[in-house]
């Protein structure tokens, strides 16, 4: 499989007119040092640090040699169909970069650090401890309905008051940060970053503001909570766990203080082949409200680990074969079956978390990518889960009760299409209340697609309305404001959702709320703080999992 998708991606490069064969450009051990930072950024969440490939393909000088320094710097400059972004065209990455990253890849991936429990604990930091945090909310704000936006490059978040769109407070949790999550009672927002940094913020505080923050790897991108609350006891904010990308791994912490507790290394052998994955990392995280378990995946591996949290000492986990290589997911409407994405197998993959079993697997566009997917009860299909896609222009939706509408479990029982060509989709959202699924298109080839919003009916099952976010904008007189639209997230009422206009670290843009009913803008957010905002996330949904 592997090898076949090497193939492919070198015929892809061949259409770009590939030179074949090229000695090893030399690099001092500056340029070295300079180049591993510059890959770890913006390389290493698609290609992994050892370049062995997963989300994108292998970039190990068996690969990268033949193809010549001119080829490997036109497809950094100019991005590839697919999903590789245009770093040089979008001008995040400098020519003399680009360059030096070209000739990085030449050479032998140099091999990453390990991290030990104790290395954690010297970044471990408590700021304020559980017993002097306040017992109640030391402020009028509706908490529950407050928005943490995260403002990716300048290494921020800014939480917002749902109900007044004022900005409330603004926490500084370093370097791109990727996620929120919410603990169980909602009380606390947990981030996470790539640098692997977790931050711990009260939003009972008079101001909200970290109380912990821990690193526990060099680099992350998931972050969950103990939500569960019944007869085998009460988990409520115990517990916190982090995936990380590297080391291959997922650290179990103390969801008061982020002391880390335990580390459990995830490199595996492959569900299908059973080759050893040293860099096999963790993706999505999702926590259940029925059992003390997590449900963690790990990507390279196509494994799903359902890990139970009661008794961390003697950690009791399943390990369910699912496909490669995983990526985003959410709950169903029931919350006791998981669909994650397989993207690189054009897959959807369900897991039932109560019989801890593989359930099925559901093909459903060019490589999907849900978040966690959209959640309604249709009036023919029953319940049902959807998702957008990175390569294709549809949103797929799949029945998700055996009980009641056995038809239709598992099976594709909708595929509506977008408007234009290609995929780009990165995020979809719905709320109970709400009539309509918004979808977003950032990462669309089309600059015009990246900046547009569709909204399908829940009933019919049809776009009925696109969105030029930007040229709405500019009619408000906001002219000055630009960037892809990104990550529609709903209030907690199910009456508002919000969006992301993700531009430039330069220029401030804007978040823009729209009114779910009449899909038209109802408050445009913006100001100098307003950088580089990205995913958006209320504290209500994000502790319910509802979307
Ligand atoms: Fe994400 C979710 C990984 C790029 C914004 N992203 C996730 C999850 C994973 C992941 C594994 C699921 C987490 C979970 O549920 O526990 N993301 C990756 C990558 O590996 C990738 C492709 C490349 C990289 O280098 O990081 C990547 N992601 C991005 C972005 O460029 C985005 C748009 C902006 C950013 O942060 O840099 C981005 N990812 C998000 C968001 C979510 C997410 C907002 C959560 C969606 C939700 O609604 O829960």
């Amino acid at each position: 499989m592997v090898k076949g998708k090497l193939l492919g991606f070198g015929a892809l490069l061949l259409s770009f007119g590939v030179a074949l064969g090229a000695s090893v450009p030399k690099l001092t051990p500056q340029e070295m040092k300079r180049a591993t930072q510059i890959y770890f950024d913006r390389c290493a969440g698609c290609h992994g640090m050892l370049r062995k490939g997963a989300t994108g393909p292998a970039l190990t000088p068996d690969v990268t040699r033949p193809l010549g320094l001119k080829t490997i710097e036109n497809i950094i400059t100019n991005g590839l169909p697919g999903g590789m972004p245009d770093w040089g065209r979008q001008g995040i990455l400098s020519r003399k970069d680009i360059k030096l990253l070209a000739k990085f890849l030449m050479h032998e991936p140099p091999q990453p650090p390990l991290m030990t429990l104790s290395d954690m604990k010297k970044w471990w930091k408590v700021y304020i401890p559980p017993d002097e945090r306040p017992t109640k909310p030391q402020h009028k704000h509706n908490w529950k309905n407050f928005m943490g936006v995260i403002l990716r490059d300048v290494g921020k978040v800014a939480i917002i008051d749902g109900d007044t769109k004022k900005l409330v407070s603004i926490v500084d949790t370093g370097f791109a940060v990727h996620i929120f999550r919410s603990s169980g009672t909602g009380r606390y927002f947990l981030t996470i970053g790539r640098d692997g940094k977790a931050t711990l913020i009260d939003l009972w505080l008079k101001k909200p503001d970290k109380v912990a923050e821990v690193k526990v790897c060099y680099d992350a991108r998931s972050i969950d909570t103990s939500k569960y609350r019944g007869p085998k006891g009460d988990y409520m904010d115990k517990l916190a766990v982090v995936g990380c990308y590297w080391p291959p791994s997922f650290v179990i912490l103390d969801g008061q203080t982020l002391e880390p507790i335990k580390i459990v290394d995830t490199s595996h052998y492959t569900w299908d082949t059973n080759d050893y994955v040293e860099e096999a990392r963790v993706a999505s995280i999702v926590a259940s409200h029925h059992d003390p378990e997590w449900i963690i995946t790990d990507k390279e591996a196509g494994k799903v680990m359902v890990v139970n949290y009661e008794d961390p000492t003697n950690l009791r986990m399943h390990l369910v074969d699912a496909e490669r290589f995983l990526h985003d997911g959410g709950w169903d409407l029931s919350k006791r079956y998981f669909l994650v994405a397989a993207n690189m197998r054009n897959k959807i993959i369900v897991i039932d978390s109560v019989k801890k079993k593989f359930v099925a697997e559901i093909e459903t566009g060019v490589k999907p990518h849900p978040g966690r997917g959209a959640n309604f009860v249709h009036p023919r299909f029953g319940p049902v889960w959807c998702t957008g896609h990175l390569g294709s222009n549809n949103v797929a939706c799949i029945g998700t009760d055996p009980v009641n509408h056995s038809r239709y479990a598992w099976k594709l029982v909708a595929n509506i299409e977008l408007p234009g060509s290609g995929g780009g989709t990165l995020f979809i959202k719905t709320h109970p209340k709400s009539t309509h699924i918004w979808v977003d298109r950032p990462l669309s080839a089309d600059p015009k697609l990246q900046r547009q919003l569709y909204v399908i009916d829940k009933d019919s099952l049809r776009v009925i309305k696109t969105i030029n976010v930007i040229d709405e904008l500019r009619k408000k007189g906001y002219r000055n404001i630009d960037g892809r639209i990104v990550h529609p997230e709903f209030d907690m009422y199910g009456k508002e959702v919000w969006v992301s206009v993700w531009g430039r670290k330069d220029k401030p843009t804007a978040i823009v709320v729209f009114d779910d009913r009449t899909m038209k803008i109802k408050k445009v957010i913006t100001g100098d703080w307003v950088r580089t905002p990205t995913g958006i996330f209320n504290v209500y949904t994000t502790t319910n999992d509802i979307y």
